[in-house]
């Protein structure tokens, strides 16, 4: 059995499955050791809710990294999601840079946009650092809206194989290795996954929910490193980790109540299955 220490930074949402409290469970039920390092505490995440309350713990960062280093602990694995500020972003390409063993992967989830736009509290300067910091991982996992406001192409609602080609060269231009591209949707009914490794693309459709939710893609970014750490190749991983969304969604497409999330925790054993855990 492949048993990995992975760390994993981002916030903790007290509310919303998504960030830390999606990474944790995930990546723990991949069979793996999961060390967190939360960069912020919010009351709730910030899509849909109002008046949360945000504890920024950037200062945190550096001091929790200097301690680690002192007791010679080292990750095979280093994966970051939501990130508060473009201070956290330079303290997280630190830790990339010293903080892995020989074998670390390091996998960068943008995790700053959809549906066309910037989340609420970011703009174009923290959108630029992250593309730096993209351009420094083994494998980054952005969607059509990340993918275009990184590389400066115009965002397209309705796009096709080509924009999705330019998409992919123009983020290899800036530097970025593999490439894991959610989102992508040709038809009204099918969604995918774009799998990028070297000058070899593929591509992973399956059924298209007619509504999105929240947190899906942490959930997605989780499951694949989970997924890719237990040995599983790029293809596998992204296909896994899709699937494994789209259950959770299904399953909570029947609750309205349910707005803020997906209730991904009755199939995670799932995942277990299908690592053969
Ligand atoms: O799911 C991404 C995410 C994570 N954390 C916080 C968020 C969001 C998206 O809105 O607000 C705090």
């Amino acid at each position: 059995m492949s048993y990995k220490r992975i760390l994993t930074i981002q916030d903790i949402s007290c509310i919303g499955q998504c960030s830390l409290t999606v990474a944790l469970p995930i990546l723990s039920v991949c069979g793996h050791e999961t060390v967190i390092l939360p960069s912020a505490v919010l009351s709730t995440h910030t899509g849909g809710f109002s008046g949360f309350t945000f504890r920024d713990l950037t200062e945190d960062i550096p001091l929790i990294k200097s301690h680690w280093q002192k007791e010679g602990i080292a990750f095979d694995a280093i994966y970051s999601g939501y990130l508060g500020s473009i201070k956290q972003i330079d303290y997280l390409s630190d830790i990339l840079s010293s903080m892995g063993n020989e074998r670390c992967i390091k996998i960068v989830d943008p995790a700053m946009a959809d549906n066309g736009k910037l989340y609420s509290n970011f703009d174009l300067n923290y959108a630029e650092a992250m593309t730096t910091l993209c351009s420094k991982a083994d494998i980054i996992l952005p969607n059509i809206t990340e993918a275009s406001i990184m590389t400066g192409l115009e965002y397209e609602e309705d796009y096709d194989d080509d924009y999705i080609t330019a998409l992919i060269r123009a983020l290899r231009d800036k530097g970025m290795k593999t490439i894991i591209m959610t989102g992508v949707s040709y038809s009204p009914n099918t969604t995918g996954v774009i799998i990028c490794e070297g000058n070899e693309i593929s591509y992973y459709k399956h059924e298209k929910l007619e509504k999105g939710s929240h947190g899906t893609g942490d959930i997605f970014a989780s499951a694949f490193t989970g997924s890719h750490l237990s040995g599983k190749n790029l293809y596998d991983s992204a296909k896994i980790a899709a699937d494994f969304v789209l259950e959770a969604m299904k399953n909570t497409s029947d609750d309205s109540e349910h707005w803020y999330g997906v209730k991904f925790e009755p199939i995670l054993h799932t995942l277990a299955d299908k690592l053969s855990i």
